[in-house]
């Protein structure tokens, strides 16, 4: 552990359990990949084909992915080539170091300074988190002290109408909706509209889930897209791709489609929680070259965390 991650784990801590709760979201995944890992090094084979053979297994029992764990599997043995690793507690690190890799490599950039509000697209199947998000989204926006809309784009299903606005009302933000059935780039029209005559800081635009196959929901969501940015110039500055981590590798062909037709700016994994699956993030953000933004890990308010890749892996394997 070098000086800076010691810090993150410290300021964590002290902020409240920060790190402490993003550890205990990840029960599942920790048991399955580290708990696993933590066996293969602490068994009976030695380095060599038996043990990288167990390895391999607990990479792919996590969902990492046969590209990602193939990557993984041939840094370790080069790391013990070079001597680098010589004995079996030394591939833990090295596999920490790696994995870290992986997430930095497409970690996110501060989004420049914008012109009036800022906007962010939520998208994602049906399930997946949004609505839910895009509520601990709009508190932890209203904490910082901005001025918050958000938008019932979903007006496909009453019920996400409704839902979206119990959270604005928990949160005291402003919702925008329309009645169900509406075009919903009209909403999030009128909603980015208000925003500038408001001069509100930040508009979270919720939308439909269905199918992902469903080529008119693309269509709907490139013209949601397209309305947004009359309105603003430059938005919607930020598209977020909402994905459940329970399903594991299925999401990433979910995300290939969604960022193809859409270019997704980032990532939000929910659910990680009540996954054993965790591993597909790795997979994810290295096949897809989309940084993961927030990470889900339960129900309540304040169980949405902006993505660390050290204290992510940290927490991981954190005892
Ligand atoms: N355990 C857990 N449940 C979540 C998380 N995020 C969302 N959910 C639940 O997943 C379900 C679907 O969420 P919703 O926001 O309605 O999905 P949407 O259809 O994409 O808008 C709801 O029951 C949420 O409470 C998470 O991080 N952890
Ligand atoms: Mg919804």
């Amino acid at each position: 552990m070098d000086g800076a991650e010691e810090n993150t784990v410290e300021t964590d801590n002290k902020k409240g359990g920060f790190f402490s709760r993003l550890k205990s979201g990840l029960q599942k995944t920790r048991s399955s990949f580290a708990g696993g890992i933590d066996r293969v090094v602490n068994g009976p084979a030695e380095i060599g084909p038996e043990l990288w053979q167990e390895l391999e297994e607990v990479l792919l029992i996590a969902d990492m992915g046969i590209p990602t764990m193939t990557w993984i599997m041939e840094e370790l043995k080069k790391g013990v080539a070079t001597s680098l690793i010589r004995e079996k507690e030394g591939i833990l690190n090295h596999l920490k170091e790696l994995l870290v890799r992986v997430l930095e490599e497409v970690s996110a950039e501060e989004l420049p300074p914008v012109e009036g509000p800022c906007v962010v697209l939520m998208i994602g199947i049906n399930g997946s988190g949004k609505t839910t998000t895009i509520g601990k989204l709009a508190a932890r926006y209203k904490a910082e002290g901005q001025q918050v809309i958000v938008a019932a784009g979903d007006t496909f299903r009453a019920a996400a109408t409704e839902q979206l606005q119990a959270w604005a009302e928990r949160t005291g933000v402003t919702c925008v909706s329309q009645k169900s059935g509406t075009d919903p780039s009209a909403v999030a029209y009128d909603a980015v509209q208000s925003a500038v005559t408001r001069n509100a800081d930040r508009v979270i635009v919720d939308t439909a889930g269905r199918l992902q196959t469903n080529k008119n929901l693309m269509e709907e969501l490139k013209k949601i897209k397209r309305v947004i940015g009359k309105v603003v110039a430059g938005a919607p500055h930020e598209t977020l791709l909402v994905l459940d981590a329970s399903i594991g590798q299925n999401s990433l062909s979910q995300a290939r489609l969604f960022h193809d037709t859409l270019n997704v700016d980032g990532l939000v994994m929910t659910k990680l929680d009540g996954s054993s699956k965790g591993g597909v993030l790795f997979n994810i953000t290295r096949e897809l070259k989309v940084p993961v933004r927030f990470i889900g890990v339960g129900e309540k308010v304040d169980d949405l965390q902006p993505f660390n890749p050290k204290s992510f892996v940290e927490a991981l394997f954190d005892k």
